[in-house]
């Protein structure tokens, strides 16, 4: 059983480890962007009111996302482990989930941060624009999620580097590689 979040730029490879990890350790990952996306897609009031901050690259204000993740995380699935891709990121989302846990009894096992130089990270997003059509992976919107991310999100690293949970791990190179670095980071601290 385990409790891990996964941090890292737009690009960095989030979702797409947050799937590996998910059949590696049988727990749900909790994606944020997704519940957003999916919300949108259906046209609920949450996804109405998410849609206008994601087309420009905002986060969604944080009473609506700590909102959905308090709903989540108190289902039965994500009792007993889970993975949650996304969140937080930002300072208030990180007290929100520390009280979420608390709540709980529960505790973080382990914070991933996954890392991609700014090119590769635009090439991939460029990439998915072409094969997904995403709203939000045009080049402009691209650039300021990544903006976002540096001023809010990067911070909050140290945050949990200094509670000792940190582990970061290179997201260069094919995608079967970066799973195997993770895990092997992951089996490190654990065994
Ligand atoms: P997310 O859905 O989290 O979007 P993302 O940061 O782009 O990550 P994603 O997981 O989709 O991409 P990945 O790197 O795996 O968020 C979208 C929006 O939702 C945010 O901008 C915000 O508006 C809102 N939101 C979400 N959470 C929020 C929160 N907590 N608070 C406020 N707002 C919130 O993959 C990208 C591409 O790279 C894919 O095409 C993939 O195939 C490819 N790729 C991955 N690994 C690769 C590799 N090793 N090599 C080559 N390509 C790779």
């Amino acid at each position: 059983m385990i409790r891990l979040l996964l941090i890292g730029a737009p690009g960095a490879g989030k979702g797409t480890q947050a799937e590996k990890l998910s059949a590696a350790y049988s727990i749900p990952a909790i994606s944020t962007g997704d519940i957003f996306r999916h919300n949108v897609k259906n046209e609920t009031e949450l996804g109405k009111q998410a849609k206008a901050f994601m087309d420009r690259g905002e986060y969604v204000p944080d009473s609506l996302t700590n909102d959905l993740v308090r709903d989540r995380l108190s289902q039965d699935d994500a009792k007993s482990g889970f993975l949650l891709d996304g969140y937080p990121r930002t300072a208030e989302q990180v007290a929100e989930l520390d009280s979420i846990l608390e709540a709980q009894g529960n505790k973080l096992d382990v914070v991933v941060q996954l890392t991609a130089d700014t090119d590769e990270v635009v090439r991939r997003l460029l990439n998915r624009a072409i094969e997904q059509g995403r709203a939000d992976d045009t080049e402009d919107v691209i650039r300021r999620r990544l903006e976002v991310y540096e001023e809010q999100t990067a911070p909050l690293t140290s945050v949990y580097a200094g509670r000792g949970l940190l582990v970061t791990v290179d997201g260069l190179g094919e995608v079967e590689e970066v799973t195997g670095r993770i895990l092997e980071a992951l089996n490190a601290r654990t065994s």
